[in-house]
């Protein structure tokens, strides 16, 4: 916990001085001038969750950041407990990965009655009142289903035969579920022998993507191409794919998201035909930034994360060195 207010005796006088631009009030907590950061986290169901959740950790770690880690197993009502929690603790800094866009005005708002400022890392909340955070770290998910469109378009240029599409949604009214597919759509819709035949939510999982994609299969004999929000729905539903006879990469084109190390795999493997990155090393900067925050310091609402694309070339170049 970091004090506010630091009282120091000269020579019979006492002085207050300010000392950090921290918000709360002083109560709680050690005085060792370390930073304390709540952090609630979606969960734990993808690749790419687990290798954020290190970034974090680690990056923490290396700040000297005191950081105190909650897992809301997908639940927004865990993650709202868990922010409440965290302002009880007077918190200096709480920081959190919203599993739904939508409902987060009265905790947010409890948090800025603290005076506990907020940082939104990786996904976004729809509050009108901007104040309630101080800023917004992570990818551009309207960019990224762009870029799987714009594959598509491509490697479909010249034909015109129809092209059935389904869709394995990440998890339903999150942002990247919600962006990924209207970036998608924007750019599919220019030509209209894309078909999206059925979408439906997976939740980011492995497991879920191979039900969705099962279910997809037996309705559907005559899928094209898969995009799945996810590389680990993608994995999923390869494994639904391969059961029902068929060949992931050729009979039935599959476009996913993320670019985990299992992922970039299949993709060597040319069982993914193509992958837009989104890169969960999103620590160091949270934690950069939670001290330009802490020190009044005036920073950007928005922090881009940048990112490329893989096809199985590419992914086969790059993988030896793949952290995560
Ligand atoms: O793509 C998915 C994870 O919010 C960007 O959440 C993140 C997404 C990521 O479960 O794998």
């Amino acid at each position: 916990m970091l004090r506010r207010w630091s009282a120091a005796v000269f020579g019979g006088v006492l002085f207050a001085a300010a000392l950090t631009g921290c918000g709360g009030d002083d109560a709680g907590g050690a005085d060792d001038g370390k930073i304390t950061m709540g952090f609630s986290q979606v969960g734990a169901e993808s690749g790419w969750r687990t290798a954020n959740t290190k970034s974090i950790q680690e990056a923490a770690q290396a700040a000297g950041v005191d950081l105190k880690f909650s897992d809301a197993q997908q639940k927004q009502e865990n993650q709202i407990s868990a922010i409440r929690s965290f302002i009880a603790q007077k918190v200096d800094i709480i920081a959190f990965s919203p599993v739904v866009v939508s409902g987060w005005d009265p905790v947010l708002q409890e948090a800025k009655r603290a005076k506990i400022p907020v940082i939104l890392t990786d996904r976004a909340v729809d509050s009108k009142d901007t104040s309630l955070y101080k800023t917004f770290i992570g990818s551009d998910f309207i960019l990224e289903g762009k870029k799987a469109g714009e594959w598509l378009v491509k490697e479909y240029q010249g034909k015109s035969e129809t092209v059935n599409i389904v869709e394995l949604q990440g998890t339903t009214n999150s942002a990247p579920a919600n962006e990924r597919r209207s970036g998608f759509a924007d750019v599919i819709k220019s030509d209209p022998k894309f078909k999206v035949i059925a979408s439906q939510d997976g939740d980011f999982k492995r497991i879920n993507g191979k039900e969705v994609m099962t279910a997809f299969l037996r309705a559907h004999p005559d899928i094209d191409v898969l995009f799945a929000h996810n590389d680990d729905m993608g994995l999923g539903a390869i494994e639904a794919i391969e059961a029902a006879g068929k060949k992931p990469g050729v009979d039935i084109k599959i476009i996913t998201v993320d670019a985990i190390k299992d992922g970039m795999t299949a993709l060597a493997a040319n069982k993914i035909n193509f992958i837009v990155e989104c890169s969960p090393l999103l620590g160091p900067q949270l934690m950069d930034l939670a001290k330009k925050v802490l020190n009044g310091e005036t920073i950007p609402t928005r922090v881009v994360t940048e990112e490329t694309t893989f096809t199985p070339e590419q992914a086969k170049a790059v993988l030896p060195e793949r952290k995560y």
